[in-house]
């Protein structure tokens, strides 16, 4: 597998295991039927138990049995994850940094103990509401209220989540709703996190039709239409867009190492393509035209890497700046959108089947430039941080 600059001969021995463990669960139960799962538009659930039983989802938390891996650790499993299909990763991400992460961070001692260690198995599976029809890039106008009740012994839910991953196969759902009155939990209009139970009366979930992209991955609307719930479900731990907002700072992470393994995975495609594939008497390869292809596509990756790494070591060391996740994040992405094509031009007409995993990964690269905050959002938060003005409104 191409590591360019050797970046591997320093991984621990636990990080070679995480790595290859994911990387064999992608090769023998992915690669395989990933490309019926993404004909037939689904997500393979058959799949969660065992991706449970690898540790695969929020092996980084330190909560109970939860293993409380390093953070480069964690970002090669993402990495492998993605090269495999990013609906795959999309899956444990979700249920790891959007779901787990706020509920061992945010959650009180009941709210962990009834749902970690069923998150961590895959008995349960999570999905983060934040996305709203009317409000993607700007949550911070979402129109959901969590009206108190009973004189705030609870709330009532209420509003539509859409384009939530995870949603049409969820046990719970982190919701962010403003309080529509003053209550012990904030004033109105402050944001605060609930975790609910998606049995709960008035809690639907719908599949979102007509996807084109992230085919492999269960995406939907979570409708809550007056959904009782007591106190204890709010997040007591905190308050306001910091909430949701420190929750995508995880998940986008994890995104800046997904992207490189689609990256790695079209390039592999693409040389292995090359040196097969004859033409004109003999290898593609033998092109020069070729070759540049590949020469870009291996110097791409391997800067998206080094900078994959370099978050790690700043994770690690807890000095890791959101903005700095941002800055993988969109480069990444970007790499991996950009170099899909081109591994997928390289295949000729093969490169539009499912056979081969370049046009898949191209399709779903248009997903994860616009979710975890579209590449424009990234450039305006980048924008912000290099001049001190904010360009978004
Ligand atoms: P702003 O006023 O800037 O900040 C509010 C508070 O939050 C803090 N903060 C952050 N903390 C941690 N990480 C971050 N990335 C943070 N960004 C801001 C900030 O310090 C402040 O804290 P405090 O203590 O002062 O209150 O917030 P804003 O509301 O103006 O937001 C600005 C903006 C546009 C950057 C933000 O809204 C944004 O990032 N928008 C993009 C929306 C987005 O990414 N949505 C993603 C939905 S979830 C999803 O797509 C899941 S797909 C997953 C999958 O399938 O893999
Ligand atoms: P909009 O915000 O309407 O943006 C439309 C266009 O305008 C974009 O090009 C955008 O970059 C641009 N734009 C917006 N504001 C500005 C600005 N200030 N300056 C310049 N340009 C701007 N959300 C969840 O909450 N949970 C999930 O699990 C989840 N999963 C998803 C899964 C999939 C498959 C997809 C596609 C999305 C998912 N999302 C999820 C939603 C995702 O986070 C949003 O789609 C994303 O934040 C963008 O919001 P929007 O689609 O409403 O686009």
């Amino acid at each position: 597998m191409l590591d360019y600059l050797d970046l591997e001969a320093d991984l621990t021995s636990e990080e070679r295991l995480i790595r290859d463990t994911a990387r064999e669960f992608v090769e023998d139960r992915v690669r395989p039927d990933v490309g019926d799962w993404y004909e037939a538009g689904e997500f393979p659930e058959h799949l969660i138990g065992t991706m449970g039983d690898l540790d695969f989802f929020a092996p980084n938390l330190e909560w109970g049995d939860l293993p409380g891996i390093g953070a480069r650790a964690y970002g090669l499993l993402m990495q492998e994850l993605e090269a495999g299909d990013s609906g795959i990763r999309s899956m444990a991400s979700v249920q790891g940094a959007l779901v787990m992460y706020p509920i061992a961070t945010y959650g009180s001692d009941d709210q962990k103990e009834r749902w970690l260690p069923d998150l961590a198995s895959g008995d349960a599976v999570g999905c983060f509401g934040l996305t709203e029809p009317e409000h993607g890039s700007n949550p911070s106008a979402m129109e959901t209220t969590a009206a108190p009740v009973d004189d705030g012994e609870g709330y009532v839910l209420s509003g539509t989540k859409i384009w939530i991953t995870n949603a049409p196969i969820a046990d719970v759902a982190v919701v962010w709703a403003k309080l529509s009155a003053d209550t012990e939990h904030g004033d109105a209009g402050t944001v605060r996190g609930f975790v609910v139970d998606t049995a709960r009366d008035g809690c639907t979930a719908s599949e979102q039709e007509g996807k084109l992209s992230m085919r492999a991955s269960a995406t939907g609307e979570l409708s809550l239409s007056g959904v009782e719930v007591p106190a204890d479900a709010v997040l007591p731990g905190v308050s306001g867009m910091k909430g949701p907002l420190s929750c995508l700072t995880q998940a986008r992470y994890g995104i800046a190492w997904g992207a490189v393994g689609a990256t790695r995975d079209c390039f592999e495609t693409a040389r292995e393509y090359a040196t097969d594939r004859e033409q004109f008497g003999g290898p593609i390869a033998r092109f020069q035209l070729q070759q540049s292809k590949l020469a870009e596509m291996a110097t791409q990756h391997t800067t998206a890497r080094q900078m994959a790494f370099r978050l790690a070591e700043l994770k690690e060391r807890g000095e890791l700046r959101p903005q700095q996740v941002s800055m993988a994040k969109r480069h990444n992405v970007r790499v991996a959108r950009d170099q899909a094509r081109i591994a997928r031009e390289m295949l000729g007409a093969n490169g539009i089947t499912t056979d081969y995993p370049p046009m898949r990964h191209a399709a779903n690269m248009e997903t994860v430039y616009t979710y975890e905050g579209t590449d424009d959002i990234h450039t305006l938060i980048l924008g912000e941080d290099l001049t001190g003005i904010a360009a978004f409104e």
